[in-house]
């Protein structure tokens, strides 16, 4: 698809040299673009799910506008430190609609990478590091200035319910040979309540999070390796830092992809969730709450139940959500989740020693 006439609406006085897909997301539609002049994303928001878009590219602007004047006062440059939007040359806007179509332009951050799969511990203790500056940036960001861009997005129980309703949906009748899956999620129907309850008394506080810390979704620096920017921001709202916690553990203390077919390999790797917990609670462990931190270790298990919960329901439903590339790719990428949690869960007590002993 010809996306040159949206760049030129958001930059009409510099010239389209190239641009070519890049990342691996499961919503959206990203393309880096090199015009005469710079170097720039260009990323089509998938309105099916992002319906607010004003709300959300609000909510962005806010955001980072928040984390650049820290940045700035640091004395650290805020063209690294997180996104800057382009507004559209006509509207003004952060964003354009363009053949029925929604678009944002950012700018391209230099000399940096991204790991889709993790391997090397180190860098996942400076994951940890990005992620939790993350939480500890936002922590006096008032959470009423945002608007909730996807509703219960990591309400568990609400995500049951969209559960046992595709098992009524049946597409395909895809449920004749997930019987085994179904029955696992089935079995942590109570565990899948625990925090939506603690959020809902108080127990545990609403912060502002990120809401989608997987491993792809942070921009490290070539030359450090320390963390420069976490990108990725639609889901940025109001949430609990048990989900970001929780996903970049999913994501990242596995050496597996999240859609390997070959269960044996998919491991959960306690060597590489210490090293995150350690980059994490090094960041922003003074701001967890006590029972923030007596949660932790329960927070992979439910993030990685969660969203193989989700693949699973998306596989029922007949792959409406998530881009999938092959037949069964919701089914697989949900059944790397199940093995995860399986193994997390035997290792619950272990987990819990790694927080104690990096908790200041
Ligand atoms: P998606 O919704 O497709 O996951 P992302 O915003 O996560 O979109 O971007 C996809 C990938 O593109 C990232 O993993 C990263 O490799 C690269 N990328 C995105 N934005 C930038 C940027 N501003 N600078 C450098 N790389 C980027
Ligand atoms: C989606 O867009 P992407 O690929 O970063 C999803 C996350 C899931 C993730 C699983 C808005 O994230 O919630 O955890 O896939 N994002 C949305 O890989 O639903
Ligand atoms: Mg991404």
């Amino acid at each position: 698809m010809d996306i040159t006439h949206v760049v030129k609406s958001f930059l009409p006085n510099e010239e389209v040299i190239s641009y070519k897909p890049i990342g691996n997301g499961h919503i959206n539609s990203t393309y880096k673009v090199i015009t005469d002049k710079n170097q720039y994303s260009l990323q089509e928001i998938n309105t099916n799910i992002f319906s607010n878009v004003n709300g959300l590219m609000s909510n962005i602007d806010k955001v980072t506008d928040h984390i650049k004047k820290k940045a700035y006062s640091r004395g650290e440059d805020p063209h690294r430190a997180t996104l800057n939007f382009l507004p559209n040359a006509t509207t003004g806007e952060m964003y354009v609609i363009a053949d029925n179509h929604a678009y944002r332009m950012y700018e391209f951050i230099d000399d940096v990478f991204t790991i889709e799969t993790m391997e090397n511990p180190t860098n996942f203790y400076q994951a940890g590091l990005g992620f939790g500056g993350f939480a500890k940036e936002l922590s006096d960001f008032d959470a009423g200035q945002l608007v909730e861009t996807i509703v219960n997005f990591h309400n568990t129980s609400s995500r049951y319910r969209d559960f046992k309703k595709a098992i009524e949906f049946n597409y395909n009748n895809r449920l004749a040979d997930i019987k085994n899956e179904v029955a696992f999620v089935k079995a942590r129907k109570d565990f899948m309540s625990l925090f939506v309850n603690k959020l809902e008394n108080g127990d545990l506080p609403l912060r502002v999070t990120h809401n989608d810390t997987k491993i792809n979704n942070i921009l490290f620096d070539k030359k450090t390796g320390a963390p420069a920017a976490v990108i990725d921001l639609d889901t940025v709202m109001p949430g609990s830092y048990l989900y970001d916690f929780g996903d970049a553990i999913r994501s990242g203390a596995t050496h597996a992809a999240e859609d390997e077919r070959d269960l044996s390999i998919v491991d959960f790797d306690l060597e590489l969730y210490e090293q995150f917990a350690k980059g994490y609670l090094e960041a922003c462990g003074d701001y967890l709450t006590p029972m923030e931190i007596k949660m932790l270790p329960y927070a992979s298990i439910m993030l990685t139940l969660e969203c193989g919960m989700r693949f699973l329901t998306d596989h029922l439903n007949g792959d409406t959500y998530f881009k999938v590339h092959r037949e069964n790719h919701n089914l697989d990428r949900a059944r790397t989740q199940f093995k995860l949690v399986d193994e997390m869960e035997k290792h619950i007590d272990d987990m819990s020693a790694i927080i104690n002993k990096y908790v200041k």
